[in-house]
């Protein structure tokens, strides 16, 4: 197997959604063995520490439909700027969030050094909403918008270009919460989602294999794996700010890691939403590196 320099950016953030404690997940998941996992497997990982956030404003305003927009912006760029630098050294960027509105920084970084990057969003909810249909004002409902060029415009542009992903080039895959103005935006653009239907129908083999088939028709020469915490079972990872019942089993999220493995497709990866607070004995935390074990090569035997 191919050894990787591994970055690990931790990000601490919790403004893009309004349940405290989500920006301890990066110690938590430091602290749940990730380093010693990854070392393991005979890779390299240098922690490049966490990115600064800086506070929150003090209410939604009404004019603007984005809570925090401008801490959230600011981290966003200091993040994109850090993934740009660890690209540009030939190391894979893992990142740990932190609120999904991270992954607004994360792919502003990478997008810039494909031609045609790909991605894969692992998680219980399509992360679509602009500001004109988030239900919430919370920009981690958003950040998928965001990449392909719609909602604020300080989130569009940052790093100076956008889009950053093509619709087509992006696989929803554990979608099962999906507001009406996602649902819109998925028939317009035709992104490619996989529910819970998919998954329970066609099983996670079928599922995952397919999504390799068709970014590699797209043409990819990177993907992204975003893995929201909440696409797996609330039972496996209770420590999440947004749980919804139904989701991917644990074992079938181990699976889905070893066929990416398996694949060689995958080129930087980011996991997100692990809240210390609302999680029991930091399960949510283990879950995370035990997924990264087979995401990055572990092998039982
Ligand atoms: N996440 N669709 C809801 C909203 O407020 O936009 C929930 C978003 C959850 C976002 O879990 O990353
Ligand atoms: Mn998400
Ligand atoms: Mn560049
Ligand atoms: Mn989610």
């Amino acid at each position: 197997m191919h050894k990787l320099n591994i970055s690990l950016i931790g990000v601490p953030m919790d403004l893009g959604q309004t349940r405290r404690g989500v920006d301890m997940g990066p110690s938590a998941i430091r602290y749940a063995g990730v380093v010693e996992r990854l070392e393991a497997i005979g890779h390299k990982v240098i922690d490049e520490g966490d990115i600064q956030i800086g506070v929150s404003e003090r209410e939604l305003t009404e004019d603007t439909h984005f809570r925090n927009l401008t801490a959230v912006t600011e981290a966003s760029t200091k993040l994109a700027n850090k993934v740009h630098d660890v690209i540009e050294q030939h190391h894979f960027p893992l990142v740990l969030g932190g609120d999904h509105s991270i992954a607004i920084g994360t792919l502003a970084g990478l997008a810039d050094h494909y031609e045609n990057l790909g991605v894969i969003w692992y998680d219980a909810h399509a992360d679509l909403n602009t500001g004109d249909t988030s239900p919430s004002g919370n920009i981690h409902g958003m950040p998928l918008a965001v990449s392909i060029g719609l909602g604020h415009e300080k989130l569009v542009n940052i790093r100076d270009y956008a889009p950053k992903v093509k619709p087509e080039n992006i696989v929803i895959i554990g979608a099962r919460s999906v507001d009406p103005g996602e649902r819109e935006l998925i028939k317009e653009k035709g992104i490619k989602v996989y529910t819970m239907h998919e998954v329970d129908r066609e099983g996670m083999t079928d599922v995952i294999q397919d999504a390799i088939i068709y970014l590699k028709g797209r043409n990819v020469d990177g993907v992204h794996l975003s893995l929201d915490l909440d696409g797996i079972d609330p039972l496996y990872t209770p420590g999440v700010g947004t749980p919804v019942p139904g989701g991917i089993t644990y074992r079938e999220s181990h699976l889905a890691m070893e066929i990416l493995q398996d694949s060689g497709l995958i080129t930087s990866a980011e996991f997100v939403e692990v809240n210390p607070i609302l999680d029991e004995k930091n399960k949510t935390a283990d879950v995370a590196v035990a997924l990264m074990g087979s995401l990055f090569g572990e092998k039982l035997v």
